[in-house]
């Protein structure tokens, strides 16, 4: 069994009914395995399952007493699946300039979409579709030279065996109930055991761990359980302390979330799964302005879609994947193999850096043209230009004082011409690795 080096930092996850937790994952022994995920910046999160059948909240529905369980349940003859085309999910996933996906492999209602040996309620099963959904997907990511992400509820809210059932609702108490907890244990953990053997999976991407403790979920033990069979797999932080990396959910995180390394997950609209009714749709400018701030604070974006049950995905999200293509493609080399920008206080807008800090990339916050100003720079600059079309761009270094070692302040002029429909970049090459003034202006 491996061994962890247990930190005393106490985590609160953002659910009001989370358990505080101990992280026992040291940064510095995973920081080799997260390089990709770091350099990733952009993955799709796919929610597909039998709520997408009547457009209703994934599995909360049915537990927050919006639906009954047994009409949730009779969505299964609506997945039919029959447009499906992987290959063309992950092509566009791909085109979105994403670098990885995950998908749904069981949601909290606990219906998979693969053909599980641990319980019949599955697609292949129990669905019009009658087939394992999650294989062609997973193969096909595989094919674009993605990385391939496993969303999996811990919690099972279908299972006879688990306690939760409806909000007002449990089945019985895990504590009291010992050898009725332990089945559950042997059934969840042997579900996992088949992510591991038939997919070996990247990322794991759990989910529901709220409702259990670390010791109930065995969270170490399935922790080794996926790194005995691929020790560079990359584990979110949904497994009470037992994760790599911190998940912020739709709120943007003002200051930095605490593990090194986070992912924000966000809804295109306001649902995860499919929801005909909801148009409130964000637009391809909000999203990549979003984008732009998390990869400037060092995190990722998961940006979610929600394909219909017959497996087509929603007009909207195509747009908003194929916008936010041609916007990562222009500007790629501001944004992959970057590192956080500039912290708070130089530029009013989201900044990143190359990795040597010799190029410091600025995402200009606004349309409008006019000057966008850098305080406290203490490079010298060698050039300014517009990613993606290297147009030159001016600058004047104001309120330089001769003997004061503070630096000016940089005024860059912004060519109207130069404007991106969605978010314009500038590059500016240093004389050498960034260097910033912090200090308080007079002789500080
Ligand atoms: C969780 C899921 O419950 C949700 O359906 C979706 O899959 C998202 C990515 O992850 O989000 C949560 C989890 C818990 C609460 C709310 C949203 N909660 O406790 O209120």
């Amino acid at each position: 069994m491996r061994r962890f080096t247990t930190m005393l930092l106490t985590l609160c996850c953002a659910h009001a009914a989370c358990l505080s937790q101990t992280q026992a994952v040291d940064p510095n022994a995973i920081a080799p395995k997260m390089q990709w995920f770091a350099d990733a910046k952009l993955g799709i999160f796919i929610h597909w399952g039998i709520y997408a059948v009547q457009g209703i909240g994934e599995s909360w529905s049915f537990h927050n007493r919006e639906i009954s369980y047994p009409d949730y349940m009779k969505q299964l003859n609506g997945f039919t699946a029959e447009h499906y085309n992987p290959e063309a999910w992950a092509e566009l996933i791909g085109q979105s300039g994403a670098r990885y996906a995950v998908i749904t492999s069981k949601h909290h209602d606990g219906v998979a979409l693969w053909n599980t040996g641990m319980t019949d309620l599955s697609i292949p099963k129990k669905s019009a579709a009658k087939r394992d959904v999650l294989t062609p997907f997973v193969n096909a990511v595989r094919g674009q030279k993605l990385k391939v992400g496993l969303y999996f509820s811990l919690l099972d809210w279908s299972h006879t065996d688990y306690p939760g059932f409806l909000k007002d609702s449990s089945r019985y108490d895990a504590k009291k109930d010992t050898v009725r907890w332990k089945r559950f244990q042997h059934f969840f953990q042997g579900q996992i055991d088949e992510i591991i053997t038939r997919f070996n999976p990247n990322l794991y991407w759990f989910d529901g761990d709220w409702e259990h403790s670390a010791a109930e979920w065995q969270a170490d033990k399935v922790r080794n359980m996926i790194l005995d069979r691929n020790p560079a797999a990359v584990i979110n932080g949904r497994l009470q302390g037992f994760g790599d990396y911190d998940t912020p959910e739709q709120n943007f995180p003002v200051t930095r979330p605490k593990l090194r390394w986070w992912e924000l997950c966000m809804t295109t609209n306001d649902s995860w799964g499919y929801q005909g009714k909801d148009t409130h749709w964000k637009t391809p400018y909000e999203i990549i302005t979003i984008f732009a701030d998390a990869i400037s604070m060092g995190g990722n974006l998961l940006l979610d879609i929600g394909p219909k049950a017959d497996g087509t995905i929603p007009n909207e999200q195509v747009h908003i994947l194929t916008e936010l293509g041609s916007w990562t493609k222009k500007h790629s080399e501001a944004i992959f193999g970057t590192v956080a920008g500039l912290p708070p206080g130089h530029f009013y807008g989201p900044s990143t850096l190359s990795k040597d800090s010799t190029a410091l990339y600025l995402f200009l916050p606004s349309q409008s043209a006019g000057t966008v100003v850098v305080k406290g720079l203490n490079n010298q600059i060698q050039s300014i230009t517009v990613v993606g079309s290297n147009q030159p761009v001016t600058h004047t270094i104001v309120g330089k004082i001769s003997w004061s070692h503070v630096p000016g302040l940089v005024y860059i002029n912004v060519p109207p011409a130069a404007q991106d429909t969605y978010m314009t970049v500038l590059k500016i090459t240093l004389d050498k690795p960034l260097s910033i003034y912090r200090g308080r202006g007079g002789f500080e």
